[in-house]
């Protein structure tokens, strides 16, 4: 298998987790798909990482897709709790944690825009977004080591490579530690995120798929 992905991705940090965990042997191809010499086109009608070459040579995209896939097809261990209930549960996690990511990319682009373009009320609104996501998951998590059933599932990848993309950008991206550590304070303000996070960090699927920095030229798509 191959997996196209982005190396400060939290979108391929939890596909990476996943085969870490499940134990599937990949070969890992790095790309910046909004750079010119980019692969994702001939994949991707969506043009975004991660994706996954199977071994049959099936193309697989999307994080949560792929997710879905590989549980289908490579079921043990299972990533899925046991009981609708549990399952209902993940779904709503991964709902809190694709919104809280979409925020946050929503606020990357918008940095990355010229000064005098950059809207205040939608960073406004975008940081509301994350501060609520983030009440929401600190509340219904408590103080559990997992999100659901008292074990790892689908729902700790994706929780986790939120959190853990916080902590990456604040501590790679100066600019953004103003904003995700100052403003929003989201290890203050759920200091119970903050044990959880730091006990998912210690498995070695996350620390073998730890975020890296990478230059990337958003010039080259925003203007
Ligand atoms: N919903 C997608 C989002 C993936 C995503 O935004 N990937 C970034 C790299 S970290 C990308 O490829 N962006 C290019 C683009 O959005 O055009 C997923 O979960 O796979």
């Amino acid at each position: 298998m191959r997996l196209i992905n982005n190396k400060p991705s939290p979108f391929g940090r939890k596909v990476m987790i996943a085969l870490k965990e499940k134990d599937i042997p990949f070969e890992i191809e790095w790309d910046i798909p909004w750079h010119k010499d980019t692969t994702v086109d001939h994949y991707n009608p969506l043009e975004q990482l991660p994706i996954l070459v199977t071994e049959g040579g099936e193309i697989v995209y999307e994080s949560s897709y792929i997710l879905d896939w590989l549980e289908h097809h490579y079921p043990d261990p299972s990533l899925i709790p046991e009981t609708p209930d549990e399952r209902l549960k993940m779904k709503l996690f991964q709902v809190l944690g694709v919104g809280v990511m979409d925020a946050i990319v929503r606020i990357n682009f918008e940095l990355a825009r010229p000064q005098e373009c950059q809207s205040n009320e939608w960073m406004q609104r975008q940081k509301r977004k994350i501060a609520g996501g983030l009440g929401e998951i600190s509340r219904i998590i408590g103080n559990e080591e997992f999100a659901v059933g008292g074990q790892l599932t689908l729902a700790d990848l994706e929780i986790g490579s939120v959190l853990g993309h916080l902590d990456f950008l604040a501590e790679s991206i100066p600019a953004l530690t103003e904003l995700f550590v100052r403003d929003i304070q989201w290890r203050n303000r759920h200091p119970n995120l903050g044990r959880y996070i730091d006990n998912l960090e210690q498995r070695a699927s996350f620390k073998e798929a730890a975020p890296q920095m990478v230059e990337i030229d958003f010039q080259s798509v925003i203007h």
